[in-house]
């Protein structure tokens, strides 16, 4: 699986549902996407035709795998944010010259579990320490002894792109805290481009991206005894210039009063809920961003078409 954030936490959900959907703009907060159907329907839409960013990073991966090892250096620790099933990862500690531990991070500790396993059998001299946690708060890591190889925080999947400025920023303040000063990191980030490109991989043909997105709505039915007629709800995927990013969205269809949690939610025709933001950038803009974080960009892996970066930061 290649996804962020995978949670189950009903009164955070709650309450952020209540007041998103109170705001003039209503908003969710996009990790509420990712229940176990959200997660099996980002899966696929990783495999879609028109949803370039996974192929296009996995090939970059492959073609690059052995500069990225020798970037991360020989008895890395790796330690990833979301690390989801690992799967990009694979690719990254098969290339590493005998590295010595994988720390995957996740909210989701079944699938940590599910993770830590598979690299254990795969990579026997490894050490692999889970930690579950939510790495867009703070949190800490198992204090081990550090080795004489570098800490590499590895965040791909351009996830970094779901986050706002300021959380994005202090994600990043939080790796170079816990890689330390020597330490280095390896983010995946998807590429601004010709919206011809860029909305339909949010808007696939097939629908799956709008079922996604309607999730959210049966999830709140389900969680929260909300009464949304999911189905008549219209996903739209938008670009928004000032933020750099496309937004998902649901539209009402009519003016009507939705119950949720017994309280009631009053929409017009048109009104839209937006649900996530997915940021798009220029290299030099993330490398500034980066360097206003304590990052240099010391590296930069790329596909032919410049549409997805790999930084290599230290
Ligand atoms: C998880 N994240 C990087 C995806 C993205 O491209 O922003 C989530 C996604 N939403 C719709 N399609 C994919």
């Amino acid at each position: 699986m290649d996804v962020a954030v995978c949670t189950d936490d009903q009164d955070a959900f709650r309450v952020d549902v209540l007041e998103g959907l109170a705001s003039p703009q209503k908003s969710l907060p996009s990790r509420w996407l990712y229940d176990p159907r959200g997660c099996e329907l980002f899966e696929q839409i990783t495999t879609l035709p028109e949803y370039y960013p996974t192929r296009t990073e996995t090939a970059i991966l492959q073609e690059h795998a052995a500069e990225i090892a020798e970037f991360c250096g020989r008895n890395a620790d790796l330690f990833e944010y979301g690390a989801g099933a690992g799967i990009k990862t694979e690719i990254v500690v098969g290339a590493l010259d005998r590295p010595r531990s994988y720390i995957p991070i996740d909210i989701a500790a079944g699938f940590l579990d599910l993770t830590a396993a598979r690299f254990r059998q795969r990579f026997t001299n490894l050490v692999v320490n889970p930690v579950v946690a939510d790495f867009t708060s703070e949190f800490s890591l198992p204090v081990r002894a550090l080795g004489e190889g570098r800490r590499v925080a590895f965040f791909p999947g351009s996830t970094i792109g779901n986050l706002n400025a300021k959380g994005a920023g202090l994600l990043l303040q939080r790796m170079r805290r816990q890689v330390g000063a020597h330490g280095a990191a390896i983010i995946g980030v998807d590429l601004r481009k010709d919206l011809s490109i860029l909305l339909p991989a949010y808007d696939d043909s097939a629908g799956v991206t709008a079922e996604f997105n309607r999730n959210i709505l049966v999830r709140i039915n389900r969680e929260l005894d909300g009464q949304f007629p999911a189905a008549h709800f219209r996903h739209h995927a938008r670009w928004n210039e000032t933020e750099c990013a496309v937004e998902m969205h649901l539209e009402s269809p009519i003016d009507q009063v939705i119950a949720i949690a017994g309280k009631g939610f009053a929409f017009r025709r048109g009104e839209t809920i937006h649900t996530e933001s997915s940021r798009k950038y220029e290299i030099k803009a993330f490398s500034e961003f980066a360097r206003h974080h304590s990052w240099d960009t010391q590296r930069l892996w790329t596909d032919a078409q410049r549409q997805f970066a790999i930084f290599g930061l230290i």
